[in-house]
């Protein structure tokens, strides 16, 4: 496997950055996740777009055009001969002395890993997960907005850290307020009387790549969708509730906090969005 660093590919046992890397002494920078399909970076533009303007509310100045960004990410792409990829792109403060002052560190450290996708089991599409609310509460959009993604991710470690003591996989986070925000690696939607319902981004939660997508796909299949606010109630008395992410795609829940969602069963409307959104996702993005 190569690894890109700065301008040049290493194999993976060489790929290394420096202990005093603001990334690693400060968790100090901005990612992405993105996967492709058949030689076809899903919804690129999307997700560089989203790296650009994380890096800019935190005065992260990335050393590449968005152009060069993603020749990068296809030069690693073709030197692992990846055609169903996840991708992973890294930029750190860069190395700099010991000190928060992001002044310290003259470059952005630049790194695309871009390794086989582990697909998560067919039967968590089929049989839909089990989830709870968890009591860590999302970060403040005054603290650190979660439409940032950047390289701080303990809150959503926490709430992750709950969901697996309660012996389940994902944990829905509510904010102060105690509206749901979103999981700890994707975003919540529900269904209820025919209406597609997302939270919105303002609210304090990443704005997803993959939820505007299937907002998208019902849209076509002529369901309502709105992004609004709602609270546990809203989940508790949904027809259907799904999860959606780069990693998971679109995932049923079929049980909230031991309420079974509708019939308890996976709804047919989400299986109808799961099957759109495969069909999808191999004609949406860069070829390479
Ligand atoms: N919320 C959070 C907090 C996320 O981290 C999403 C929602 C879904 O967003 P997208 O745009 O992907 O639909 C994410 C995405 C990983 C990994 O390696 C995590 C994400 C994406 C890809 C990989 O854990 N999080």
């Amino acid at each position: 496997m190569k690894v890109y660093i700065d301008g040049q590919l290493y194999d993976k046992e060489q790929a290394k950055v420096s202990v005093f890397d603001h990334g690693y002494l400060y968790g100090d920078g901005v990612f992405e996740g993105i996967r492709s399909y058949a030689r076809c970076v899903f919804k690129c533009k999307e997700h560089l777009n989203r790296l650009y303007d994380s890096a800019k509310v935190i005065m992260l100045q990335i050393p590449l055009s968005v152009d060069e960004m993603e020749s990068a990410m296809i030069a690693t792409l073709k030197a692992n001969d990846l055609s169903d990829a996840y991708i992973r792109i890294v930029v750190s403060r860069g190395y700099g002395d010991l000190g928060l002052d992001p002044r310290k560190c003259k470059k952005a450290t630049v790194v695309i890993i871009t390794d086989a996708i582990a697909l998560y089991p067919a039967q968590l599409y089929e049989k839909g997960l089990e989830i709870i609310t968890v009591p860590t509460r999302r970060n403040s959009t005054e603290a650190l907005n979660p439409q940032v993604k950047s390289l701080n991710y303990l809150n959503n470690i926490m709430g992750k850290i709950e969901a697996v003591n309660h012996g389940v996989q994902e944990a829905i986070m509510l904010n102060q307020e105690g509206y749901v925000t979103e999981c700890t690696g994707d975003n919540v939607l529900l269904i209820k009387n025919n209406q597609l319902i997302g939270v919105p981004s303002w609210l304090g939660v990443l704005e997803g790549i993959t939820e505007n997508t299937v907002m998208d796909i019902a849209r076509k299949m002529r369901l309502t969708c709105e992004k609004r606010p709602f609270t546990r109630y809203d989940i508790y008395t949904a027809d259907e509730v799904m999860l959606t992410g780069t990693a998971a795609e679109v995932i049923p829940v079929v049980k909230v906090d031991g309420r079974p969602v509708g019939t308890g069963a996976v709804g047919p409307l989400t299986k109808r969005l799961i099957e759109e959104f495969r069909k999808s996702v191999s004609q949406d993005g860069v070829k390479y």
